[in-house]
């Protein structure tokens, strides 16, 4: 029995110092002290012998069995700095590398002109409003004096839905719609998306932006107009800004006009961006016909106002130097990251 057990002490030892992981180590623990373990059969097969020795022998083997729990537990601990090393090596983080890039997104150049643009008419008390694309051709055309034989309403420019219902040629009919709530005065622009029916080239597309202002009230008069257009160019292209109104016609405003700033990149003096003009179109306005506001439910005789509209895409052409409006659709990250 003493050389069994003895047996057993060196073969528990060799097999805990070959055991290299944990796993094997525990294998090797429940082989000799666990309940079916070769040390506790041994202890079991102790009535086989003398009464009288039974005593010391149990004392061997428990003497045994914490020579190999000592040893269990060393080499335990020594396994598990060994994997705790492994994985704080495996884990090790380079913080010379460099940081990963973060793609943030970007405005498009037509929206930070459209933001520039209602930031300043907002700052002079105005309110933004939106309305649908998809219009009826009495709010798009009837109600802005643009009668059924007028030009502009020609299948050649404008995109029918059916006889009645139009896409929008212009941000107009939303400025109809609130005229026709009859809450005066009114001070407002309508941004949007605009629909005609041109071919695409550097300068046309069958869908662009606008942005329309809107003033009704008593006693506006055509220095109101001139005056807030020329604040609104002094905000948008620099505080030397000059402006020139040219007389023009449009079917929904009398008087009507279009107006030029001097080229903000020359001064006025002329160059390749003015053509050498020295000044650049950038918007057509004018008195709201007294006809336009009689059929948006307004008395012309007590209201007048005056109304403007900009296109959106013009400003950020000129304003980013950008020769050629497709540009502006074709989405190239590369193209829009610049602005
Ligand atoms: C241009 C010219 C203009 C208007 C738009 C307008 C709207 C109402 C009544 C009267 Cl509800 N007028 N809008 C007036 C004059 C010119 O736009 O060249 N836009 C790009």
């Amino acid at each position: 029995m003493k050389d069994r057990l003895k047996a057993i002490r060196e073969e528990a030892l060799a097999q805990i110092e070959e055991a290299d992981v944990l796993d094997r180590l525990n294998e090797v623990r429940v082989n000799f002290l666990g309940k079916k373990g070769q040390l506790t059969a041994l202890l079991k097969s102790m009535k086989n012998i003398a009464p009288e020795d039974r005593p010391a022998f149990g004392q061997l083997v428990n003497e045994t069995r914490s020579q190999i729990e000592a040893v269990l537990e060393e080499s335990k601990k020594k396994l598990e700095q060994q994997a705790l090393e492994l994985q704080l090596k495996s884990e090790v983080i380079d913080v010379t590398l460099p940081a990963k890039k973060n793609n943030v997104g970007h405005r498009h150049p037509n929206t930070i002109a459209r933001e520039d643009v209602e930031r300043i008419f907002i700052g002079m008390g105005y309110e933004v409003v939106e309305g649908p694309e998809v219009e009826y051709d009495l709010y798009n055309f009837e109600k802005l004096n643009i009668p059924a034989n007028h030009p502009a309403k020609d299948e050649q420019d404008t995109f029918y839905i059916n006889k009645e219902i139009v896409l929008r040629t212009q941000t107009s009919p939303v400025q109809a719609r609130v005229m026709e709530q009859g809450k005066l005065p009114i001070r407002m622009i309508a941004p949007g998306r605009v629909f005609r029916s041109d071919e695409v080239d550097a300068t046309h597309s069958p869908s662009f932006h606008q942005i329309e202002g809107l003033v009704v009230d008593k006693n506006i008069t055509f220095a109101d107009l001139k005056g807030t257009l020329e604040q609104f160019a002094k905000e948008l292209f620099g505080e030397n800004t000059k402006t020139k109104f040219r007389p023009h016609h449009f079917p929904f405003t009398e008087p009507s006009a279009e107006v030029d700033v001097s080229c903000f990149k020359c001064g006025g003096s002329g160059c390749r961006f003015c053509k050498g003009s020295g000044w650049i179109e950038i918007l057509g306005c004018g008195m709201v016909h007294p006809h336009v506001l009689e059929m948006c439910g307004i008395d012309p005789e007590v209201y007048t106002g005056f109304a403007f509209g900009v296109g959106l895409e013009r400003i950020a052409l000129l304003k980013y130097e950008i020769d050629d409006m497709r540009l502006l659709y074709e989405n190239d990250a590369r193209f829009l990251k610049q602005f």
